[in-house]
């Protein structure tokens, strides 16, 4: 009986340790997420009796009555009779393509991208618009009525709306759009949305008042009138600014005093209804989004977005929320209290500058990255997502085939990551938009594994993990290659000549690879949570390694950049083990040790790969 009391002591005490110890944070999703991007129009085309119509198209009045649309499997450069009757350039006809994608299509794939090990998906936008991007929004609170199953009674719907919250309906696109959110949730995924809220597009209701109605419109102050129609003259004078001087993506107004911005009143009045809306449809916040991506984040005022953040996390603690901003992000981010950013600066562009370029030694890629996360305090860095490619850049396979020593930057600081002048052969004639060869893919693999273990989240644009390749924007943005479908190969080029054939075809060596690499990942928190520490790098031997460590955890990740074989040494960390350790992950799916002898730690790596050691 004497141990009784000291046993329920102990019980209660653990008890409130483990209270302690695993308080739970609404959070830390954010830091465990392995991130998916899809793009709708692109990804899987579900309901084919859905498919947009010419009537649909933001650009109809350029497209012929031939329109249709096109084969999802079709040789991307090859062009429909419709395009040809434009003229014979590739590239004044691509934006007006659609393939089809649609809600159905994502729900259908859930599955694959669990096995895939993703958690988090990211979704270009999802809201109505004339275009295959859907930047310019013509209802931030209704889905694309051509990514549901029902678009002309959702049209109707729409019809009967104003731009009193009160008289929002639920389509059949929102209703399916939410569908997709629950199933995700079930499987464990979390969905995160495009917040465009800089500019809408022209087919945007207070923007169409406004253009019938002038400065007799309720909507006057929404948008930055530059000049009013004159009602005495035949010609319409009437002129506003556009989103980088696009007229098809009017800039919402701001209100501006000493110095500090936000959206003007009746603005900031809508988003906040839309914000509400889909991230606690009818007052339920467990069947909405759990965060938002900001489009264009630094171009929209910083009181805005303080005052937004605080009403999303208000809507729910757990929620996440992530800059677009391609450098210096870290001012616009931490001073609108978002949660991190695209951290395109911080890897991107200095990955692309190392791994697939040469441009940077070790030693400068190693201070680019430091320079650029010491910025975010902890927290934040863990949460930045760190991709190498996306909608708006060339996808890393053709960044690595195109990769060479010696380039001519147009823009040097950035190596000319998403510049249209260097990286598509709209501009440049001589980039390789060609089918990537093996050498590349094992420097995308390289990338991968530093996207698996460096500080931050992985990211993966669709089919990165399926072997797509392409240029910049539009070429980045060709439907999915799938297991299930037979594609024609590539057999004509930019410019209209057979070049071919490349071969489409899902890649299953690089999705086993990717799946290993995010199993990884998932499967080692030090990866996720643990401090970083540059263990060695060698700009003669062009190797590097680091270490990841918390507690007693350890995660040392080497990487051997140059064309032949190396032998890569650092100085044993305190409590090194004097076992052999065999490499728990290779990149090109070959074998490594890491030996202790002496003071030193060692590592043969072969060339061009990347190999992970949990000592
Ligand atoms: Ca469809
Ligand atoms: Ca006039
Ligand atoms: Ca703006």
């Amino acid at each position: 009986m004497k141990f009784v009391f000291p046993i329920l002591a102990l019980v209660a005490l653990s008890q409130g340790l483990l209270a302690f110890a695993s308080k739970p944070d609404p959070k830390q999703w954010q830091r465990e997420a392995v991130w998916y991007q899809i793009f709708p129009e692109r990804f899987r085309n579900g309901d084919p009796s859905n498919d947009p119509v010419r009537d649909s198209l933001g650009g109809k009045e350029w497209a012929p009555s031939s329109w249709r649309v096109r084969a999802w499997t079709s040789d991307w450069y090859a062009r429909d009779a419709w395009e040809q009757a434009r003229g014979d350039n590739f590239y004044w006809t691509v934006g007006e393509r659609r393939y089809g994608g649609d809600i159905q299509g994502i729900i259908d794939k859930l599955d694959y991208l669990r096995d895939l090990g993703v958690n988090a998906i990211y979704l270009n936008p999802v809201f109505w618009s004339g275009s295959h991007h859907k930047y310019d929004t013509y209802s931030f609170h209704h889905v694309d009525p051509y990514f549901g199953p029902d678009p002309k009674g959702d049209l109707a719907l729409i019809a009967t709306e104003t731009e009193d919250p009160a008289t929002w309906k639920w389509t059949a696109a929102d209703k399916l759009f939410l569908e997709m959110v629950a199933k995700a949730h079930e499987k464990g995924m979390r969905v995160i949305i495009d917040g465009v809220f800089n500019h809408a597009g022209l087919g945007f209701f207070a923007f169409e008042d406004l253009r019938k109605n002038g400065q007799n419109s309720r909507f006057k102050d929404w948008f930055i009138v530059q000049k009013w129609d004159d009602p005495g003259t035949p010609d319409n004078e009437f002129t506003w600014q556009g989103w980088h001087g696009i007229t098809q993506m009017p800039e919402f107004a701001e209100v501006w005093t000493d110095g500090r911005g936000d959206l003007a009143p009746a603005v900031k009045n809508y988003l906040t209804a839309v914000t509400r809306r889909w991230m606690q449809p009818d007052g339920n916040v467990a069947r909405g989004v759990d965060g938002w991506r900001l489009d264009v984040a630094w171009m929209v005022p910083d009181i805005f977005w303080q005052e937004w953040n605080k009403l999303v996390h208000e809507i729910n603690p757990a929620a996440f929320t992530i800059t677009e901003i391609w450098v210096d992000a870290h001012k616009t981010t931490l001073g609108g209290h978002f949660d991190a950013t695209m951290n395109y600066e911080g890897f991107a562009m200095p990955v692309k500058g190392w791994l697939f370029d040469t441009a940077l030694k070790p030693s400068e890629f190693a201070a680019w990255l430091d320079g650029t996360r010491s910025p975010w305090p902890e927290w934040n860095a863990l949460r930045l997502q760190n991709l190498l490619d996306s909608h708006d850049t060339p996808r890393a396979g053709s960044a690595a085939a195109d990769g060479r020593p010696g380039k001519n930057y147009i823009k040097r600081h950035e190596f000319d990551l998403a510049v249209g002048g260097s990286v598509s052969p709209q501009n440049n004639p001589g980039y390789r938009w060609q089918k990537p060869d093996e050498r590349a893919w094992k420097l995308v693999r390289m990338a991968a594994t530093l996207q698996m273990t460096y500080v931050g989240t992985p990211f993966i644009y669709y089919g990165g993990e399926a072997g797509m390749w392409g240029a910049n924007d539009p070429d980045c943005r060709k439907p999915m290659i799938w297991d299930d479908l037979a594609y024609d190969p590539e057999f004509m080029g930019p410019d209209g000549k057979r070049m071919g054939p490349h071969e489409v075809k899902f890649d299953r060596n690089l999705h086993s690879f990717f799946k290993a690499a995010i199993s990884l990942r998932r499967n080692t928190p030090v990866l996720n949570a643990g401090a970083f520490q540059w263990l060695t790098t060698d700009d003669n031997a062009n190797t590097l390694a680091f270490l990841r460590s918390g507690g007693n955890a350890r995660a040392v990740v080497v990487f051997n950049r140059s064309e032949i074989p190396q032998t890569v040494r650092f100085a044993a960390t305190e409590g090194w083990p004097d076992a052999d350790q065999p490499a728990d992950f290779v990149s090109d799916g070959g074998s490594a040790v890491l030996r202790r002898m002496g003071g030193e730690v060692i590592t043969d790596l072969a060339p061009l790969t990347a190999a992970v050691f949990l000592p």
